[in-house]
This record gives structure tokens, C-alpha cells and sequence, in this order.
């Protein structure tokens, strides 16, 4: 893998995996709707709208493997999620098919499976359960990148990532919490491993209080470094400053859930 592009690369995630990477793959291309503020002058970056195909089929022009992290990344209107989220992730994917890109990491989130409640502990063989539209356009994306995987051959990992931070920042968190170096690991077994077909990995660190069976990850060689219970008790006294949420509280999706949440008119 010489050629590798990172959609997203001004973002926080983009920002800290463009460090991590840095001389790992001899080309990194970054791409993003506007240059990151820490552009080095020896990076390439080439600007996209992913929403604009022609725009993506630049960025993709030469590439191998591309991190998709581009798009919106939380919860927001049906215009903007349909935008950045579903049209820019199907650019994404038919440009990278039609210029012959071999591998596709996407950055799905832990939001397509926001409603399961917090006392369940998932695998990659669950149904979606997206707990807002942001979660709906990454399960739409999952779907894509099993479309291409199946369909068109492209090697194709989704990567469920919880929260990507220097530490665990609550209580949901310790649970779904991913230290950058961890995230930089599974990117590198999803463009590297050469078994990789169509995977789906939960991005999270080695949690204790974890609600996801990784054993897939694992059994691709992913040794997580980053322990949530080493920073236990910033959490927990970060949790307490934090209001009671009976929904958020309830479903792994935290805040997620409850924004517009009204399902209980219905009772
Ligand atoms: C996400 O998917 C978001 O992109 C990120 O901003 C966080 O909100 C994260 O999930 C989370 O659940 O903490």
C-alpha cells in the first residue's frame, strides 16, 4: 500500500490519525472541504466537496487505500446528513471503484448501533440500530461498503469507532472510548491484512466496562493498548458535574438518543 488518501483529514480524528500515519505509507493524500489548520508543507492535500462527484474523483485519482472519515459527524439536519453523509459516501465509494482504489476503511460510528441498551452486549452480526440521522447515514454507508465488497471486489473494512479522545471523557465513554493509537492500529490491519474481504471492527480500546464482542478485530491481530479503567476516576467525576438523562442513560447512544426522542407519545 503506497498511496493512501484520508477524507476528513482537518477533522479531530482526521487531524490525530494524518500524525499517526505520517511515514507509514510512502503518499498520504489528505483531503477535506477546507485545508487543516496544521498543514505541513510537505503534505498533500487537495480540497473536496464530497458531495460533488467530480470534486471526489480528483481526490481518488492515484490512490490504493482511503480512510474515509469525511462527512458530517454528528447529529444534524435531514439536508445537511443527506448531503456530506449519503451522496458524499456513495461518491466516495463509486469514485473509489471506478478508478480501481483497492481498499476502503469507512468510519462508521458506534451510532448506527445507538438504541441497543447499555445493559447488551453486541457482535457484528446484530441489525443496525441507529439512534439519529447521523446514525441512519452510517448504517447507509455500511451498507455501501458491503455493496462494493460483494459486488464489486473492493476490500472493504467498517469500522464501528466509539469515541476517539486522549482518555475516556464519562461514563459512556468508558466503554466505547478508542485512544488514537488503537484507531491507527485497526486502520492499518483494515489496508494492510491480506485476508481482509468485507470486516466489520468496533473501534473501541480494551475497555472493561466494553457493550461490544471485538472478537473479529482480534482474531485480525488487533492488540489494543489503550485500558478505559486506567482513567476511571476522571470519569466518574466528570460523569457526576452531568445531568440525569433517563433516555441517554439507558441506550449506549448516550445523548444521541434522546435528542427529538418522543417515542413514548405513542403509549
Ligand atoms: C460519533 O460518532 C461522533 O462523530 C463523535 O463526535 C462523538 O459524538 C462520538 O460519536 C461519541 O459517541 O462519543
Amino acid at each position: 500500500m503506497k498511496n493512501v488518501l484520508i477524507t476528513g483529514a482537518a477533522g479531530d480524528v482526521g487531524t490525530r490519525l494524518r500524525k499517526l500515519l505520517k511515514g507509514v505509507y510512502p503518499h498520504l493524500r489528505a483531503s477535506d472541504i477546507r485545508a487543516p489548520a496544521d498543514l505541513a508543507k510537505d503534505e498533500d492535500f487537495i480540497a473536496a466537496d464530497l458531495a460533488d462527484y467530480a470534486q471526489v474523483e480528483k481526490i481518488v485519482a492515484g490512490i490504493e487505500g482511503i480512510v474515509h472519515l469525511g462527512g458530517f459527524s454528528v447529529e444534524g439536519s435531514w439536508e445537511v446528513i443527506h448531503s456530506a453523509n449519503i451522496v458524499g459516501c456513495y461518491n466516495l465509494f463509486e469514485a473509489a471503484y471506478r478508478a480501481g482504489v483497492k481498499r476502503v476503511i469507512f468510519a462508521t460510528s458506534n451510532h448506527a448501533m445507538g438504541f441497543y441498551p447499555r445493559s447488551q452486549k453486541i457482535g457484528v452480526n446484530v441489525t443496525v440500530r441507529p439512534d439519529s440521522r447521523y446514525g441512519v447515514s452510517k448504517a447507509f454507508g455500511e451498507a455501501l461498503g458491503a455493496f462494493y465488497s460483494d459486488k464489486h471486489g473492493l476490500r472493504v473494512t467498517n469500522l464501528r469507532i466509539g469515541n476517539v479522545a486522549d482518555a475516556p471523557v464519562d461514563e459512556r465513554r468508558m466503554s466505547i472510548w478508542l485512544k488514537p493509537e488503537d484507531l491507527a492500529q485497526l486502520v492499518r490491519i483494515g489496508l494492510e491484512h491480506p485476508d481482509i474481504r468485507f470486516e466489520i471492527f468496533y473501534g473501541v480500546s480494551d475497555n472493561a466496562a466494553s457493550w461490544y464482542d471485538n472478537s473479529n478485530a482480534t482474531k485480525f491481530g488487533y492488540r489494543p493498548i489503550g485500558r478505559a479503567e486506567d482513567h476511571r476516576a476522571a470519569a466518574t467525576a466528570a460523569q457526576a458535574k452531568l445531568k440525569p438523562d433517563p433516555v441517554a442513560d439507558r441506550y449506549q447512544g448516550g445523548p444521541f438518543c434522546s435528542i427529538e426522542y418522543d417515542a413514548h407519545r405513542m403509549v
